[in-house]
């Protein structure tokens, strides 16, 4: 890390964690860092898990459920600025009390059904922790969002301690996140002219995408039977 990123982040530390002086400044930027630091080993677990599973499933005839895998670890500006959003203080515990998505994984599935056995077999190993599911394929956001969902809770291992850290895994099918990537454009456009025409535009897609989703699960079912004779 050069000085000079090192001088703009206790910078944004004096400006948003209002440290007592310099020195706290200081003492709370290397916590700062030690707690990410947390985030993104939780952040390798999941996705080591999902791995094994995906390696796993595949031998099995699954034929690779999990398409791809992103994942994230949220910058300090965008922690600050959710905090400030939620009306909760900048503090480092409050990012621990607070926020669930500093730590984001997203996992790409073939078929709708794979994002369900993936969400299941991640969730039934004993050191995950489920926190909270939210299920947008059963219920869509009125936008028309689709994607499972999950905040959970796993160990991490340190030196002297282990410690539960949040992740939040989104698990959704390669329609679904093709869709969600246009629609979150939207989010950073300002006034946008024909902005309520784009909006049911965008909803139809989905709904066809729903469709489109079903029916490859459909079709999937008749060559895998189609294989079994
Ligand atoms: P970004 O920029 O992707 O990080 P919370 O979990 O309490 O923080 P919330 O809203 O209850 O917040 O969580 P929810 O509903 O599980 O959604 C969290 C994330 O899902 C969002 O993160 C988006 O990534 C995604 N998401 C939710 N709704 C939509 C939607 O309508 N369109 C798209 N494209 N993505 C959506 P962020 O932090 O809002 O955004």
């Amino acid at each position: 890390m050069g000085l000079n990123n090192y001088e703009d982040r206790l910078w944004e530390m004096i400006e948003n964690f209002k440290p007592l002086d310099f020195e706290d400044a200081k003492i709370t930027l290397s916590q700062l860092d030690d707690l990410l630091m947390r985030y993104d080993a939780a952040i390798r677990e999941v996705r080591t898990k999902l791995e094994i599973l995906n390696d796993e499933l595949s031998l099995r005839g699954y034929q690779n459920p999990i398409v791809n895998i992103f994942s994230r670890r949220k910058k300090t500006s965008n922690i600050v600025e959710k905090l400030k959003r939620q009306g909760d203080p900048v503090t480092l515990e409050s990012i621990q009390e607070n926020l669930n998505d500093v730590a984001g994984i997203r996992v790409i599935c073939s078929f709708i059904d794979d994002i369900y056995d993936v969400a299941n077999m991640l969730v039934s190993q004993d050191d995950v922790t489920l926190i909270r599911v939210k299920d947008y394929i059963q219920n869509p956001k009125p936008n028309g969002y689709r994607s499972y969902h999950m905040i959970i809770e796993v160990p991490i291992f340190f030196s002297n301690e282990k410690r539960p850290i949040r992740v939040e895994v989104q698990i959704r099918t390669v329609a679904m996140d093709f869709w969600a990537s246009l629609e979150h454009r939207m989010k950073y456009k300002r006034d946008i002219e024909n902005a309520d025409e784009i909006i049911m535009e965008l909803k139809k897609c989905a709904d066809t995408i729903a469709a489109t989703d079903a029916e490859m699960m459909h079709i999937r079912d008749k060559i895998t039977h189609i294989d079994e004779d």
